[in-house]
């Protein structure tokens, strides 16, 4: 019986741009109307918190809207996990819900997520479904503390890279899906990825900075190119 192969995939904010949700550098993007450094540093948090809460309840907002709804890259990868089970390993960059509402399973938000915030007493992370901000105090700690996004900022060490680390050491195949790789660590997996002998493959709708380092690229939406990669 022939063994499944690893496959590990990272995405990013591309991946989500045709569910209507803003990537990050591209024109319109996020960070033209909140210059990163005003909102996605630990510094902006202790200067100017009510502009970061403001720039995460405005997206979480965004999120629950109707129209707002996994596209058919989301739904091919979930697809693929359903296949693969433990072979197969979901890392996002992206800090929005849409990979589990496609039906992914296990997705490891390296850069945290919205739907959740973060209690500054305990550090634990608390599910979230509305606006927050300094006066909403974290239900789980006495005396009530207050709460940050549960979301990693510049300067912050990502999370579950343990976890990320370990699966990719045993990748057979990694595919970049809807990222400019531009942020570390996640741009420098790919080249983890190649000094363990695994295929690396970018699907994006342009040469992403990191597109040298793979051995294949296809370009195009990623509700195009995904599923006919994955199919
Ligand atoms: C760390 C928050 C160390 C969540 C984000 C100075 C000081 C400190 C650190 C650094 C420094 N200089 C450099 C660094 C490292 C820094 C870094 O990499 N900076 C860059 C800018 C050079 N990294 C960090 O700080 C990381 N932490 O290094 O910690 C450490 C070590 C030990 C102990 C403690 C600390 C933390 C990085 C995480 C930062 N948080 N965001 C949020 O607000 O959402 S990063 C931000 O960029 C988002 O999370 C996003 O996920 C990420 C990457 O962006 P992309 O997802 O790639 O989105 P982008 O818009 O760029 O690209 C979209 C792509 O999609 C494009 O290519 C486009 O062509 C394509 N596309 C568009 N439409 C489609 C499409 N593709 C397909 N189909 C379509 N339809």
């Amino acid at each position: 019986m022939t063994s499944l192969p690893n496959i590990v995939v990272l995405t990013g904010a591309g991946i989500s741009a045709e569910s209507g949700l803003k990537t990050f550098r591209d024109s319109g993007g996020l960070w033209e109307n909140f210059p990163i450094e005003d909102v996605a540093t630990p510094e902006a948090f202790s200067t100017n918190p009510d502009l970061v809460y403001e720039f995460y309840n405005l997206r979480r907002r965004q999120l629950k809207q109707q129209t707002v709804q996994p596209n058919l890259a989301h739904l091919a990868l979930a697809e693929l996990e359903g296949y693969l089970g433990d072979n197969f390993t979901l890392i996002t960059q992206n800090v929005d819900d849409l990979h589990e509402r496609a039906g992914s399973q296990r997705v490891l938000h390296m850069h945290g997520t919205l739907r959740s915030a973060r209690c500054l007493t305990s550090g634990k992370a608390i599910p979230w479904e509305n606006d927050f901000d300094a006066q909403t105090l974290c239900q789980c700690c006495t005396p009530k503390s207050a709460m940050r996004p549960d979301i990693v900022w510049f300067g912050e060490l990502p999370m579950h890279m343990d976890e990320i680390y370990q699966k990719l050491s045993h990748a057979d195949v990694f595919i970049s899906v809807g990222t400019s790789g531009q942020v570390y660590p996640a741009a420098g997996l790919v080249e983890l990825a190649n000094n363990v002998g695994a295929d690396t493959i970018e699907l994006n709708l342009e040469a992403g900075d990191q597109h040298t380092n793979f051995n294949q690229s296809i370009y195009g939406k990623a509700s195009q190119v995904v599923p006919q990669f994955v199919h």
